[in-house]
């Protein structure tokens, strides 16, 4: 039997699905579930997409593509090609291998299966030890408002490519949304040590999971420790328009703001050493590492960073942990 996860990560697509591969990598496999935001998912060509769920299940099945970090390594776009050829919308690239998925997950959808189920089953295909759950099994959809009107995510990200102004965001469906049955599970687990707020744009990422009823008071009351891994390095962000949606929304892009956000629901925070000095000033506990992550060893790095936070803060709370009482990381 598959040891219970003590660690749960949340986690938006690439930036988060690296710091997830980083956990992975240094717990026992089964030590790591990570809960996906779902609020990017649409209905496009007839077709169920998950593209933060494909992104992390991608990530840690070490299929990625290295580049782009989302996507398959070593894609074909044979059905791309036909599809402009017969005029059929090509602003969002379906790679033919990456296509099984989605075609996949709408069959079984289709078919009455839960997306945590079916992810779940995804996942053990690809070989992954780590428990995969979406936010909700129902549909949450992200929407913009923008100068250029009200948006769908997807067609905010990469039709328009993040250019419209952002004035505000709401999550469709999230108030009828409920936390998997699974979630519970890991959240209530004694095996738990530690809960990782992965590096993702936290308006964008991580609020849907927290706007699903009852989804921050789980997770409060699993009493263990709440890191984040701040999404900014000296004011910007590594990828994606976190920067550039605080500055719309009225907000500096700064380390203050990110623990700000996260008020009431972390504990500490990681931070990159060109925020150190600003860290210092939150009154916060956190930690300092370079939380750019190229490669393994980095994600290993800012992986090991949150979980000593984490460690450290169950120690000083003297919450009952296995760490605590070894000195171990969780
Ligand atoms: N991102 C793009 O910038 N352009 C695309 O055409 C695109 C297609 C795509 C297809 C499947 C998938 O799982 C992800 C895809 N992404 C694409 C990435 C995705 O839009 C974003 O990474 C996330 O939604 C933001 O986390």
């Amino acid at each position: 039997m598959k040891p219970a996860p003590s660690v749960l990560a949340l986690s938006g697509g690439v930036g988060g699905a690296k710091l997830a591969l980083g956990l992975q990598r240094v717990l026992p496999p089964g030590g790591l579930a990570v809960l996906v935001n779902t609020g990017d998912d649409f209905t496009h060509l007839g077709l169920r997409i998950c593209p933060d769920l494909d992104t992390v299940l991608y990530t840690l099945a070490g299929v990625v593509h290295p580049k782009q970090g989302w996507g398959r390594d070593a894609e074909t776009f044979g059905f791309m090609d036909e599809l402009r050829r017969q005029g059929g919308p090509d602003w969002f690239l379906l790679g033919d291998r990456d296509l099984v998925l989605h075609i996949e997950r709408t069959r079984r959808l289709a078919a009455g299966e839960r997306l945590t189920q079916l992810t779940a089953d995804f996942a053990r295909r690809f070989g992954v030890p780590t428990l995969l759950l979406p936010m909700a099994d129902s549909e949450v959809a992200t929407l913009l408002d923008t100068d250029a009107g009200a948006l769908e995510f997807q067609h905010y990200f990469v039709r328009l490519r993040c250019e419209p102004r952002v004035r505000g965001l709401a999550f469709a469906g999230a108030a009828q949304a409920r936390p998997p049955e699974e979630l519970a599970t890991v959240l209530r687990s004694a095996a738990l040590r530690a809960i990782i707020v992965a590096p993702s744009n936290p308006f964008l990422s991580i609020d849907p999971m927290l706007a699903v009823p009852g989804m921050r008071a789980a997770l409060r009351a699993a009493r263990v420790p709440v890191v984040a891994v701040s999404p900014l390095i000296g004011g910007r962000a590594v990828k994606g328009p976190t920067a550039k949606i605080m500055g719309e929304l009225g907000l500096a892009a700064d380390t203050a703001s990110i623990a700000r956000h996260y008020a009431g629901l972390i504990d500490g925070l990681v931070v990159d050493e060109a925020d150190a000095d600003e860290a210092r000033a939150l009154g916060l506990p956190f930690t300092v590492t370079r939380t750019l992550m190229r490669d393994d060893a980095d994600r290993e790095r800012v992986a090991r960073a949150a979980l000593h936070l984490a460690a450290r803060l169950a120690d000083a709370t003297s919450v009952p942990t296995a760490a605590a009482s070894t000195g171990r990381s969780p």
